[in-house]
């Protein structure tokens, strides 16, 4: 897929680096007034202190002083920038060799890898699904990876067996292995690769059973049944029934098969019927009558990729599918008028939930909890694609789009999506450069007062002393470097290509283990780091792909000819031979 030699020939190719070793030469400290390097040495700490605590201030005082006023960050006026970077792309690609060559090593097959143990693990009992293996196939493609590609290709020709008798999650086991199948197969025309999707796709089809058709949250793929999910009673969270269609739409194109098409759209119809009056969906519903259940209203887990697929239901066919752009429509009109907030003191966009509460009466009233999920950090992007094309008043936008190109509605979009870029950047202020996976931003309620917070947000639960507390970790997730990915190419703004390298080197530092593989990490504001035993699949399969993409030819992968679903697999836009079953 490169434009480029590939990773390996570049490799072969590269000459020695020119690493400069300046020598320093110690000079002795001259001997001034002892009190005036005193004063000298105090104002420093002061200075820092400062910084430290106001780092999101200085930081925008930084950006004015550079000429980044608010509203030349909107519609970014200065130097378009759109050559590739070929050293920090290979950097990156180098990251994925030292991450996919540890996989190998240890645990080739298996579906989930632990760097640390050199140990590999699979999902259930009965065997792996190639989770890893699939998930990672096209980023190895992408990059030119071409050896390493070719045992995938042929673990997945010669081992791999979808016939396994045991409960595997629906929504998961469709964004990354059916979806990595797919793309795989769009990329190399190879016919093994749709061959497996369709015997996967075959095995999940019995999850759309259900009196509504909804689909049953887990998957039993040697009998062919689908699963509910006890610990939920039987519910279906509202993203994962949502996050089906990209897949099982452009495998009925492939396959001529109308039913796949039709189950996964049925889904839609049935949420539009649903509908609650605000535009957004609760995070749960019912498969026996197909409608929302009370219950938490947010844009983080179980939620997300609802409102991601709406948007891309709407670009995969090209423009021509309306309805999806009237409910992508509506729920980010909901998101704004509902969720959407901005911080106490440095004044940023972010994310809050809605969590229902009953009182002794019955009556339903709704909290507002500044809670943002790193999930969330796809929205930036994604709200950034909605403007350009269900916000956009002519086809196709310039890059970056002017404001008279797109609609109030579309302008709107831009501007959170750019605000919430920089908010996601903020999360990362911590001392690992790295962002928790749960932030709360900071309300007046809370009590929490300057001294104790230096930050507009902050990490619950977190304190000194004390274990690591769940909001605290890094898992290599790559939300934030997918909207960055995403900034940059609707944009060509250089700085959205800074702050990704600002995280890769972050990457670099505290979540590479020398022996091979990247690690988690426990607490992102904790010096020195503890590492969790694990590289979760979407590092190789999103994170580092997201990232080789910012620094490649923006022709490739353009946005104007793909989707990437949402564990990023890119998909290609076509135009749909079935009409829209619902209006
Ligand atoms: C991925 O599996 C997908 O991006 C999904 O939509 C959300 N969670 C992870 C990555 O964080």
């Amino acid at each position: 897929m490169s434009t480029e030699p590939g990773l390996r020939q570049r490799r072969k190719d590269a000459s020695p680096k020119n690493e400069s070793k300046e020598t320093v030469t110690a000079g002795r400290a001259t001997s001034g007034p002892v009190s005036v390097r005193s004063i000298l040495l105090l104002s420093l700490a002061a200075v820092s202190f400062y910084i430290y605590q106001n780092a999101a201030t200085v930081r925008s005082t930084l950006n004015l002083w550079a000429g980044y006023s608010d509203s030349a960050q909107l519609y970014w006026g200065g130097e378009v920038d759109f050559v590739p970077d070929l050293e920090k792309r290979d950097a990156v690609g180098e990251a994925m060799l030292h991450a996919w060559s540890a996989y190998e090593r240890d645990a080739m097959g298996d579906d989930e890898y632990h760097p640390i143990s050199r140990t590999g693990s699979n999902l259930t009992e009965a065997g792996g699904i190639g989770y890893t293996v699939v998930d990672s196939i096209d980023t190895l493609l992408i990059m030119g990876l071409d050896e390493e590609y070719k045992r995938a290709r042929d673990w997945i020709e010669n081992k791999l067996t979808f016939d396994q008798d045991a409960k595997f999650n629906t929504f998961e086991t469709t964004i990354r292995v059916l979806g990595g199948l797919l793309s795989a197969h769009h990329l190399t025309d190879d016919t093994m690769f749709l061959e497996k999707a369709k015997d996967l796709a075959d095995r999940i089809m019995p999850v759309f059973e259900t009196p509504s058709g909804l689909p049953l949250s887990m998957v039993n793929l040697a009998k062919r049944e689908g699963v509910p999910d006890v610990d939920n009673k039987g519910l279906v969270s509202t993203a994962e029934v949502s996050t089906l269609q990209l897949e099982f739409r452009y495998l009925a194109l492939l396959t001529d098969n109308e039913t796949y098409w039709e189950k996964a759209e049925h889904v839609m119809s049935l949420i539009k019927k649903a509908h609650i009056s605000t535009g957004l969906a609760s995070i749960f519903m019912n498969p026996e009558d197909g409608r929302f259940v009370l219950a938490a209203i947010r844009l983080g887990s179980r939620g997300d990729s609802y409102y991601e697929y709406l948007l891309k239901q709407y670009l995969q066919t090209n423009l021509t599918e309306v309805v999806y752009k009237d409910m992508y429509d509506d729920a980010m009109n909901g998101v704004h008028n509902h969720l959407i907030q901005k911080s106490q003191f440095a004044k940023l966009t972010y994310t809050s939930e809605l969590i229902p509460e009953r009182n002794r009466m019955g009556e339903v009233s709704w909290r507002l909890t500044p809670k943002q999920d790193h999930l969330v950090c796809f929205l930036g992007g994604s709200l950034m694609l909605g403007a350009v094309t269900t916000g956009a008043v002519t086809q196709p936008v310039s890059l970056p789009p002017r404001p008279e190109e797109l609609s109030p509605q579309g302008q709107r979009d831009w501007a959170t999506g750019i605000e919430l870029v920089e908010t996601c950047m903020r999360t990362h202020d911590t001392a690992t450069g790295l962002s928790p996976e749960i932030a709360h931003f900071r309300i007046p309620s809370d009590n929490m007062d300057g001294t104790r917070a230096p930050h507009d947000w902050y990490i619950k639960g977190d304190r000194p002393g004390a274990p690591a507390p769940y909001d605290a970790r890094y898992i290599l997730r790559p939300e934030t470097v997918e909207s960055l990915f995403v900034a940059y190419r609707l944009t060509g703004n250089p700085r959205y290509r800074q702050y990704g390298w600002d995280i890769f080197q972050a990457i670099e530092k505290y979540c590479k283990i020398e022996g091979g593989g990247y690690a988690s990490i426990l607490n992102v504001d904790r010096l020195p780091i503890e590492h969790e035993d694990k590289m979760e699949t979407f590092f190789m399969s999103e994170t580092l792909k997201y990232l080789y993409l910012l620094f490649e030819d923006v022709n490739v992968l353009p946005l104007s000819k793909y989707v990437f679903n949402t564990e990023a697999h890119p998909l290609p836009i076509f135009h749909p031979t079935i009409r829209t079953g619902f209006s």
